[in-house]
């Protein structure tokens, strides 16, 4: 059995992120979802394989027995504009005691600090391992020296530090080029892979047609945030996100779902 299959329905998986609050501040929220509470309702009801928190987050308002906790192990804030170092801000032990099924963690590749992060995520990695759950690593290129961070290139060395570095599962980002992230699924070998998000989407549209391009691009699912708790009709998006990822349906036919 494969760590990453308790997060996997027909092979394909749904994360609901909600750690935005600390990596670009509550600029993000309205006065629904700037309720932590607002967010695991939509991860529970809403057929999500995990909901994203923080430590705080998860200390004050994940529920066990609710959908699985991906607990984040570290995080920045967007304040500081250079080459950027998020080191860990939680154990692995505390992380499973507050009910995490699975533990993440953030690499910048191309950060004068990449190497820091490698260690402290080859520790991370070691000591999840040992307590039978998985890590995801979200890896993105960021720093001085990054000129594009979806480029082919950079989205396939994404995957491929993550496959090195013994993650369970990578989330990077999609710069709207199929054939340049099936590129970077197939540098990540048996790994699965996972489509960040981004800023809301202009259309409900356009978002689903990003994923769809990546599921069909051999990506595992979707991992992400604003653009269905600032939804405003949050199950409907969830409903259509199921659609297309967990039942391989087009995005007219998941436009379909009231
Ligand atoms: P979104 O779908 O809202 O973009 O969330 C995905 C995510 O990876 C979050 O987990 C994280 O908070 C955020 O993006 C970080 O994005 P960035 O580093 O680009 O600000």
């Amino acid at each position: 059995m494969g760590r990453m299959d308790k997060f996997l329905r027909n092979g394909k998986s749904l994360i609901l992120a909600y750690d935005q609050g600390l990596e670009h501040g509550p600029t993000d929220f309205n006065s629904s979802n700037v309720n932590p509470k607002y967010v695991f309702d939509i991860a529970n009801s809403g057929g999500f394989d995990a909901v994203v928190f923080q430590k705080g987050i998860a200390e004050n308002y994940y529920q066990k027995g609710g959908v699985p906790l991906l607990l984040k192990l570290n995080g920045k804030t967007s304040i500081y504009g250079k080459d950027p170092l998020a080191r860990q801000n939680c154990s692995v032990d505390h992380a499973v005691k507050i009910g995490a099924s699975a533990v993440g963690y953030t690499i910048y590749i191309g950060s004068k600090y990449e190497s820091e992060m490698f260690s402290e995520f080859g520790r991370i990695q070691e000591e999840a391992h040992g307590v039978g759950i998985p890590v995801v690593l979200w890896i993105y290129p960021r720093g001085e020296y990054v000129k594009g961070d979806t480029t082919k290139e950079m989205m396939a060395y994404a995957t491929r530090t993550a496959l090195e570095l013994g993650a369970d599962a990578a989330k990077i980002k999609y710069g709207g080029n199929a054939e340049d992230f099936k590129w970077a699924v197939i540098s990540a070998g048996k790994m699965p892979v996972y489509m960040a998000g981004g800023p809301k989407a202009n259309t409900e549209e356009d978002f689903l047609k990003h994923v769809k391009e990546t599921i069909m691009a051999g990506g595992t699912g979707a991992a992400v945030g604003r653009n269905v708790w600032q939804s405003d009709n949050p199950a409907r998006t969830a409903k259509r996100l199921n659609a297309i990822v967990i039942q391989g349906k087009s995005v007219s036919e998941a436009l379909e779902i009231k």
